[in-house]
């Protein structure tokens, strides 16, 4: 039976059967859709891409070499997402890039021009339609994109958030990506100020790959996909994993969206049959620091809850993109073998978990263990050899899980914050179940405003996914870090001999994304960001008024479209110290990435001078998720209240407007958000920009009044 026949199957007993014997089996793993190749005019059909089951994006995408040319339709369509908790599938109504639950795949080569015409087919809010978080006028309805971790232009029709894209509108973008641009992971998603959190919790996101065939050559940087093949040189089998955590309710007010309705514990949200799910209320179902952790709602890869993922071996070395869309939450990754044993063992070990997050974390705790903190014991997590970091290629391979010898901090987790991307390679020991975990963060691992959720994972351990793994070759846990390098090495026989000895220790410097940062021109005086959710003045230099004005403050201000707040000449490279006072938020950049320099706490940097954490491997705690970021290049960083991050940046080749903010995305509605602008040269009249004297490229404040 293929996939669909599955999911139909699943539907029909959701229709026929009481809830607990719903489902019969598990919700099968689902690459993000596709849009149809769309065939040039007079030309034979193109290949023909199937979408994904259980959806139709809307829209088409055509490829001729040099031009990805995309029509992605903004659309509210019905889905469907699996609710473990009441064995049904629910049916959503959300807006998306295309109508599925996740945007289409995007892929584009270093050198392409990528142009999307964006039709928002949205409606025109209706008169009561719930205001902006910011208080203007609804809008949920007005979308636009934006090209996340990518080194393009943010002016004009390119990556520009400023846009507002309005309902019944069509808009062309055109992205032109540099031909040096690093391949990797990126992901694109919706980023209009006041609707931003809302649409992405609905699913207006999805995965953009830049794939690269520049080989190593002894001169130069190369791209990591081309040493990632078997020997005969097929590429090795790729996952990709889209990440998210849609808050979908039912409400008892369907139209004005006030009242959620909740199962008799008052906390999880449940949608009776004939009831549609939607993501309308902003403070209800997006502006906690907590309401993930309650309301019995499940984190979907791809669309999917739960999915099994069955197409690997043992002994198979995969690459698995890990993007995480969700807005607010952590995702702590850990891979371990599941022992299922007792009455259920059958259903558990092909993948199927039945109840409430509550209810299934004490399953999952039985069938998929992992140390428990304060434990001595040796756990048997299936590491995962981290090779890219938010998209770009790391200069060594990252042993995430790997027993008492790992850098990668306590045990063992690969910490994703909204915004992050992973690229790991995995190799399954052994056939047989496997969990794919969200662990839970130990009360070390929460910042103290909020001991009962929120922080650096979830409340409880859950499941994200099974992996069920068929034939192969066996391989000692222990021996996967040198199987794959290896491996590489054995695969890769014409690569330079200098690039194939540092394989063989894992090293990927001839691979890595991005050259090291030189000297910043500001290193004395440090550009700063503050975060900070409350009354000003901001504490703890000055106390708390709790008459102050209340607000989400980047360095006591809230976002101002108007207002630059850091202006640098291009080319300019400039140190960033950046802090969150009260509890953590997550750092985000458009255009360039930076370099994380160091991280400290009480003034003193959580690092070697191999810059390997101080820490002890397996030791729990909130710099854990900092022990492989030394000098690694990024785009998108936790600030954890109470330490202090370095990074440096480049201002490379791209003039304009763009925008810092958290990435927890409710907060960035709410005003932590702030202005950057690149121009050509500081020093001269205008900034460079146009001639001396031009009245129209002047600035106007929120005033009215001329900056320049
Ligand atoms: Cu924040």
């Amino acid at each position: 039976m293929n996939g669909n026949g599955i999911k139909l199957l699943a539907v029909l007993f959701a229709l026929l059967c009481p809830p607990v014997l719903a489902q019969s089996a598990p919700q099968s793993f689902a690459a993000p859709p596709t849009l149809q190749e769309k065939s040039p005019a007079g030309a034979k059909p193109m290949l023909f891409a199937v979408p994904a089951e259980g959806c139709n994006p809307s829209g088409d995408i055509s490829h001729d070499g040099n031009l990805v040319t995309l029509d992605l339709n903004v659309v509210k369509r019905h889905n469907k997402i699996y609710n473990p908790g009441t064995g049904r599938m629910d049916d959503v109504l959300l807006r998306s890039y295309g109508g599925c639950l996740t945007g289409p795949l995007i892929e584009v080569k270093p050198g392409n021009t990528l142009r999307v015409h964006l039709n928002n087919e949205l409606d025109n809010p209706p008169p009561n339609a719930p205001k902006c978080p910011d208080g203007g006028p609804s809008c949920f309805n007005i979308i636009n994109l934006h090209f996340h971790g990518l080194h393009v232009s943010p002016a004009g029709n390119s990556d520009n958030v400023l846009l507002n894209i309005a309902p019944k509108t069509k808009f062309e973008y055109e992205v032109n990506i540099p031909i040096d641009h690093p391949s990797g992971t990126f992901w694109y998603h919706a980023h209009r100020h006041g609707s931003t959190a809302l649409q992405v919790a609905s699913g207006a996101s999805g995965v953009l790959i830049v794939r690269g065939n520049r080989p190593y050559t002894g001169y130069g940087p190369g791209d990591i996909d081309t040493i990632l093949h078997d020997a005969s040189g097929k590429p090795f089998t790729e996952q990709v994993l889209l990440f998210q955590q849609i808050p979908y309710a039912c409400f008892s007010d369907p139209g004005t969206f006030q009242h959620i309705i909740t199962a008799p514990d008052g906390k999880t949200w449940v949608c009776p049959p004939g009831k549609t799910g939607v993501v309308e209320n902003f403070n209800q179902q997006l502006s906690s620091a907590t309401v993930w952790d309650f309301n019995g709602r499940f984190t979907s890869i791809n669309g999917v809850v739960q999915p099994a993922i069955t197409n690997v071996a043992a002994g198979e070395i995969q690459r698995w993109r890990m993007v995480h869309a969700g807005i607010h939450d952590t995702v702590n990754v850990q891979i371990v073998p599941m022992v299922a044993s007792g009455p259920n063992a059958e259903k558990e070990l092909a993948g199927i978990l039945s109840g409430t997050p509550t209810q299934q974390a004490k399953i999952v705790a039985q069938i998929c263990p992992v140390t428990q903190p304060n434990s001595t014991r040796p756990v048997n997590l299936v590491p995962q050899f981290e090779i890219a970091a938010d998209g770009l290629t790391r200069t060594a391979i990252r042993p995430i899980g790997v027993n008492q010898q790992s850098i990668s901090g306590g045990m063992g987790t690969n910490f994703l914050q909204p915004g992050y991307r992973s690229d790991v390679l995995v190799v399954f020991p052994h056939p047989g179940t496997y969990c794919v975990l969200n662990q839970a963060a130990t009360p070390a691992e929460r910042p103290t405003i909020n001991p009962n959720g929120g922080g650096q994972g979830p409340n409880e351990t859950q499941l994200l996914a099974t992996v069920i793994v068929k034939g192969g070759t066996s391989i000692p846990l222990g021996a996967l870090g040198r199987y794959i390098n290896s491996t590489l090495v054995k695969n890769n026989p014409n690569l330079p001999q200098n690039a194939r000895n540092d394989l063989a220790q894992g090293d990927l410097t001839p691979w890595r994304g991005m050259p090291e940062e030189g000297p910043a021109s500001n290193s004395a005086n440090p550009n700063k960001v503050a975060f900070y959710i409350g009354n000003l003045p901001e504490p703890p230099t000055k106390q708390t008024n709790p008459k102050g004005p209340f607000g989400f403050w980047i360095n006591s201000k809230e976002y101002d479209p108007n207002r630059i707040d850091f202006k640098f000449q291009v080319g300019d490279t400039q140190d960033w110290q950046l802090t969150s006072y009260g509890e953590p938020h997550i750092f985000h950049i458009h255009v360039n990435p930076f370099e994380v320099m160091d991280v400290t706490y009480k003034g003193k940097s959580i690092f070697d001078n191999y810059g390997r954490c101080l820490a002890q491997p397996d030791k729990l705690g909130l710099q854990n998720q900092y022990c492989g970021m030394w000098h690694t290049f990024k785009d998108t960083v936790f600030v954890q209240n109470d330490y202090l991050v370095k990074i440096r940046t480049t201002y490379v080749r791209y003039i304009g407007e763009f925008v810092i903010h958290c990435h927890i995305l409710d907060h960035e509605d709410g005003g932590m958000m702030t202005n950057v602008e690149i121009v050509p040269d500081l020093g001269a009249p205008g900034d460079g920009i146009g001639m001396p004297g031009m009245k129209h490229v002047m600035h106007m404040d929120h005033m009215g009044n001329s900056s320049k």
